[in-house]
């Protein structure tokens, strides 16, 4: 049985990448099952396929992942690369740490990239995002795809992994895609003078093969993520900043909210924690605990 990577979904269809390297559309039948629940096949997923008499490909298995996100859907992905634009949109934090949220509990390699620096006019505007999240350990590129800033070292930064760009529509996801693959022909749109935001451009998820070794995926812009299936004391593990202290906290199960001693508000009254990055850990465990109200009865 021929094995392969649906590489993209659209309308109906998987499209499979097999290892002999042929490409081969099928059709996207059936849910799966493994590990006692079902799955429907995701972009990046290794799956085993077959040719029917007519020659078209069928999805027979799926195997299983090393990792999945849903929000982009995609699987098997080695690193998130979470764009967010400086300007046009501006830069808002509480897309990104949503997003990072997301990502550390796929345990996934992370790296944040400013885009847009040339529509920016304060060097230290820049500096001060960036200061937040390198004292958390997170690499950030800043970009430009107008001067060039930042594109190599982007460059490097995929080469040997598959990574997925995610991030809000208008961003500039597809822009850098399109400079790192010149040769594709991929869509980019405006930013909306009324509204100021994306227009959602881009409409399903493909990997794309570096000639430098790895994949890189191009996905839809987001507006909204949800915590769902994530329980209240899981939340913290995907702050690094929270992780790192929680276990000098006096209970076990400290949310860090206001139980006594507990080294994470230390941390953030000593001006150690980022102040809004704990607004937002609030502000999440809220939504994960009114999620769990509703629908756990
Ligand atoms: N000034 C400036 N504009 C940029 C830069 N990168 C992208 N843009 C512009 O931003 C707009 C949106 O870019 P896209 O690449 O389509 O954004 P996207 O993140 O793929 O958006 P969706 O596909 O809707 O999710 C386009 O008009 C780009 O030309 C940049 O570095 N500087
Ligand atoms: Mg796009
Ligand atoms: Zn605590």
């Amino acid at each position: 049985m021929p094995k392969g990577q649906i590489f993209k979904a659209i309308s109906g269809f998987y499209y499979v990448r097999t290892e002999e390297g042929e490409e081969l559309q099928c059709r996207a039948r059936g849910v799966f099952k493994f590990a006692k629940r079902k799955v429907k096949p995701l972009v990046g997923d290794i799956v085993e396929v077959k040719k029917n008499k007519e020659g078209e490909g069928i999805v027979t298995q799926v195997l299983p992942r090393r990792s999945e996100l849903l929000r982009p859907p995609i699987a098997n992905i080695d690193q998130a690369v979470v764009v967010c634009s400086l300007r046009n949109p501006h830069f808002q934090p509480m897309p990104l740490d949503r997003f990072l949220v997301h990502a550390e509990q796929e345990g996934l390699e992370i790296l944040i990239c400013l885009t847009k620096y040339d529509l920016i006019e304060s060097p230290e505007e820049v500096e001060r995002i960036k200061s937040v999240y390198e004292a958390i350990g997170y690499p950030i590129i800043t970009t430009s795809i107008y001067s060039g800033l930042g594109l190599e070292e982007l460059q490097s930064a995929l080469t040997g992994k598959t990574t997925v760009f995610a991030g809000q529509s208008g961003v500039g996801k597809t822009s850098l895609l399109q400079w790192l693959f010149p040769e594709q022909q991929l869509q980019t749109g405006e930013v909306s003078r009324k509204i100021g935001r994306g227009r959602h451009t881009t409409r399903t998820v493909e990997l794309l093969v570096l000639k430098e070794g790895g994949q890189v995926a191009d996905t839809p812009g987001f507006s909204q993520l949800a915590f769902q299936g994530m329980k209240p004391n899981e939340l913290g593990i995907c702050f690094p900043e929270i992780r790192e202290r929680f276990a000098s906290c006096r209970f076990r199960g400290c949310l860090h909210i206001n139980e006594p001693d507990c080294a994470v508000r230390d941390a953030v009254e000593a001006g150690e924690i980022n102040p809004l990055r704990y607004q937002h850990y609030q502000q999440f465990l809220e939504e994960i605990k009114e999620h769990a109200r509703r629908f756990i009865r």
